[in-house]
């Protein structure tokens, strides 16, 4: 196995103009026909080189004339053959075995349903073929099946022939216009309930809408609906985006990798982000489905009319589209609080990723497991990229260069560097220096100086820009970074607030704004304009300004995030810090501010344990988890009746059966963050014992459990018991058990793992539950994942052992808490390193964990 690297692209020696495919579907014998009609590209005597793994060879036809086993040369994952013709057909037959393929890549089984994974690297495990994005074909797929088992077989684009056949076998064909690459192909073939609807488009189409869900699951596939139908509108009202198919199909199955997949006019998805009921699912389950629903929707056109030319272009489509996702959530929605949980994504995980071992531009330029590069930095701080574009640009510049893209690109596979001359040439912006983004590594951080001159009546801002050097980025350039602040001055009691947006450019830059005769408090980063750090010392008093006068309700936001971090470090650094009183002055302002709800109930959410050990060097993991207990009582205690008083208001509030869906989530929100400040102290717990006795939905349910979880109380374990034979027969509620169970901050936590990996219904092979059990514990229990016996890490090692053989990329993912052992203290450092190389030594590595291991131990 070898690294490919981004340098060393060149065009396909072959195309292939059409794809005729024959799939015989069988458990275990699956044959796959496949005629293509392939062309030389160019003056050249390259062989023909097909990717393929893990299937039989049965036969390989040219122009009608089969070839013998001399005129080619199988490998382990390609074929290789010469001619001399310059177009001709070629038919390849093989055999797979969908069933034994639990690494869930190419064709496999999820239940009783067949169904495909083709991205990035999947279809080569279907059949011999150009398994690259730029290769673009026209797809026609013909499904045979038994026809008691699978009444529905499925395929991308619109359905041309269907009938029945001997044996009680039934096929359909289907037929997809849309050239493509393969790795937008899916099948999909099983019994069903199906939710149908349609939607017509800006132009009076219309188009089908079919969701199908595992039988009994109809009514939790509604909200899909709607969510699909909001974003097809949105994408017509915002970029003018038009569906083009006749057909729209989702299927959820429970099986799957990923959050879901975009495949041409048939999406497949994970079942979590489908099904829902307020019962089942939380409100952050509903916002969730709405999000991965429109990402899916959006990729139609950004990723499959524009495709990536290889896939170290691969933020070309998902740091777009998440983009496009974000802004559909935050005009759905709460904008301000869309956009808190967005940088809150970034901070606490795609931060630790730039500063560890796999750190990657957002366009990567070495890549061996292609798998491993759908990444925080690829989608999130893709997304971020794209923000500032959106931000220096304007919305109108934007939407011209958005327009002029899909003006040069449809139907095409191109690059990064392609979008930013499409936005660069619509909007007449230099964007040379903007491009930097896509190149360099790591979160740059800025450093702040003022200068205030009361004579002349100048406020100074020094920005000083750093990015971290690496091995292999010695020397990194000053990037271009939007920075959008806000200057606010008292006058006469009122305050002033001025907003500006400035770009820095250089390495350090003076901007001056004049006409201050006060000193103004500067509230930076608006918006979040730009993935970066600060640093930056204010005062608490100037951060109170900030909480209580600026304009940008992110702003707002942030300032008490740094104060509570400066709280937090200050405690993990000396446990005897004194947490200053004005804390609970401006809590209880909070508390009793007119704000959203919602918006209330981020202001009072901690950093979190990630984000707090972003903040500080090697520190020791335990230290963190104690300040965080520290402030949470400090706030308990010092803010008990207020947090009560709101707690029952909100209760009151949510009484009232007129209320909208926006009014109810924030209420349960701002509820729920008071439940979990009260369930620690001791005259309290019994609001979470009746919370969860008196719960008729799930968010309310879990945010009760998740307190008894958090605390250790008592009831846990009843309640858990209750919890479990309410919903034992329901999978995904099943998995929130697993999660809550791994959550529990006892030290009998080991004896309990090991008693949930026996359980019946817990199983390595289905990504969702292995992910609900040791990802909950390693990323949700830090206090015991990081206990300095080691047991923690030792765990979390074992079964990412165990997943290397059954699904790579699964293990591949659970691992990367343990690649972060750099920014730990001693025993944990070396405790977690310990582990990487019990891995290393793995017999049968997976290039995924590989790559990882050989990154981190290097
Ligand atoms: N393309 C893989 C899944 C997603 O990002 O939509
Ligand atoms: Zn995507």
């Amino acid at each position: 196995s070898t690294s490919r690297f981004l340098a060393d692209y060149k065009p396909a020696f072959y195309t292939v103009h059409s794809i005729k495919l024959t799939v015989e579907l069988d458990d275990t014998q699956t044959q796959v026909t496949n005629e293509m009609s392939v062309s030389r590209q160019g003056e050249h005597n390259e062989p023909l080189v097909l990717d393929g793994e893990q299937q039989t060879l049965l036969s390989i036809t040219l122009n009608n004339n089969k070839l013998s086993p001399e005129q080619y040369t199988l490998s382990e994952n390609n074929v290789t053959l010469n001619t001399n013709e310059d177009s001709f057909t070629l038919t390849i037959v093989t055999q797979i075995d969908p069933e034994n393929n639990t690494s869930l890549e190419g064709l496999f089984k999820s239940g009783n349903a067949f169904c495909t994974q083709c991205e990035a690297e999947g279809f080569r495990r279907i059949s011999y073929y150009f398994d690259r994005p730029d290769v673009m074909s026209v797809f026609t797929t013909k499904i045979i099946a038994d026809k008691t088992l699978y009444p529905y077989l499925l395929s991308n684009g619109n359905k041309i022939e269907e009938g029945a056949l001997d044996n009680n076998k039934h096929f359909v064909t289907w037929h997809d216009p849309f050239p493509k690459p393969c790795y937008l192909f899916a099948l999909v073939a099983g019994d069903f309930d199906l939710l149908a609807d349609t939607f017509t488009t800006c132009s009076n189409r219309k188009v089908a809408l079919e969701i199908f869900v595992d039988k009994g699951n109809l009514h939790k596939a509604e909200h899909a609906m709607a969510s699909l139908k909001k974003s097809m509108q949105w994408d017509e009202e915002t970029f003018g985006l038009e569906y083009d198919l006749d057909i729209y199909m989702i299927v959820a199955v429970d099986f799957f990798n990923m959050g879901a997949m975009e495949n041409k006019g048939l999406n497949v998805f994970n079942s979590k982000y489908v099904l829902a009921d307020k019962n089942c699912a939380t409100d952050s389950d509903y916002f969730n489905i709405e999000a991965v629903i429109a990402h899916e929707y959006f990729h139609n056109w950004t990723g499959n009319r524009v495709t990536c030319r290889d896939w170290f272009q691969l933020s070309l489509k998902e740091g777009l589209t998440v983009f496009r996702d974000q802004q559909f959530s935050a005009d759905m929605h709460s904008s301000a609080v869309t956009r808190i949980q967005n940088v809150r994504v970034l901070r606490s995980q795609q931060f630790a990723e730039d500063a560890g071992p796999m750190s990657h531009p957002i366009r990567p330029e070495k890549v061996l497991e292609m798998n491993n590069f759908y990444t925080l930095t690829v989608y999130e701080k893709g997304a971020e990229v794209i923000r500032m574009l959106h931000t220096l640009l304007g919305k109108d510049n934007f939407r011209l260069g958005m327009d002029l893209y899909f003006k040069r690109f449809d139907g095409m596979a191109v690059t990064c560097d392609d979008f930013i001359n499409a936005m660069s040439d619509a909007s007449g912006k230099s964007l040379t220096q903007f491009k930097r983004w896509y190149s360099q590594s790591g979160t740059p951080t800025i450093s702040v100086s003022e200068h205030f001159d009361p004579e002349q009546a100048t406020y100074s801002l020094t920005l000083l820009q750093r990015s971290p050097v690496t091995k292999v980025q010695v020397a990194p350039d000053a990037l271009h970074i939007p920075i959008k602040i806000e200057l606010i001055t008292d006058s006469n009691e009122a305050k002033n607030v001025q907003e500006f947006m400035v770009e820095l450019t250089e390495e350090s830059q003076v901007f001056t704004f004049s006409g201050f005769e006060l000193k103004p408090t500067i509230a930076l980063l608006a918006d979040f304009s730009a993935p970066v750090k600060t640093d930056f010392e204010q005062t608490d008093e100037e951060l109170f300004t900030i909480i209580t006068s600026a304009k940008n309700s992110f702003c707002r936001w942030d300032a008490g995030q740094k104060l509570l971090m400066s709280y937090l470090k200050s405690l993990t650094l000396m446990p005897d810090f004194q947490i200053p009183t004005q804390l609970l002055t401006c809590f209880t302002d909070i508390l009793a501010s007119d704000e959203d709800p919602a918006f209330i109930a981020e202001q009072l959410i901690l950093p979190s344990f990630d984000e707090a050990a972003d903040m500080i060097d090697e520190v020791n993991p335990i230290a963190i988890v104690s300040a965080i207990e520290t402030l949470t009582l400090f706030i308990a205690q010092g803010l008990e009746q207020p947090l009560l008083d709101k707690l029952h208001y909100c209760k009151t509030i949510l009484q009232n059966n007129e209320l909208t869906e926006a009014e109810i989530t924030s209420n349960k929100a701002l509820k729920n963050i008071c439940l979990h400040y009260l369930a620690p102290l001791e005259q309290h717990t019994l609001l979470v014992e009746q919370q969860f006795d008196e719960s008729d939905n799930m968010t309310d349910s879990l945010a009760a459990l998740s307190c008894s979880a958090k605390y250790n109380l008592a009831i846990f374990t009843e309640q858990m018991q209750k919890f479990e034979s309410q919903w034992q027969d329901t999978a995904l509620v099943m998995d929130k058990y697993f999660s809550l169970s791994a959550s529990l901050v006892s030290e009998d936590i080991y004896r309990q793992l090991n008693n949930l990996t026996e359980h019946h219904l817990f199983s390595l092979k289905n990504p969702n539950r292995a992910r609900s059990l040791i990802g909950a514990f390693a990323m949700n229990n830090p206090k015991y994942f990081h206990h300095s016996s080691g047991q923690g890490y030792e765990f979390l090692a074992d079964k990412i052992a165990a997943l290397n053989t059954i699904n790579p990329q699964v293990a591949s993912r659970l691992i990367t808490p343990l690649i972060q052992f750099n920014s730990f203290a001693n025993p944990h450092k070396a405790l977690m390193k310990e582990q990487l190389v019990r891995l290393q030594n793995l017999p049968n590595l997976s290039n995924d964990l590989k790559e990882k291991l050989d990154a981190s131990l290097a």
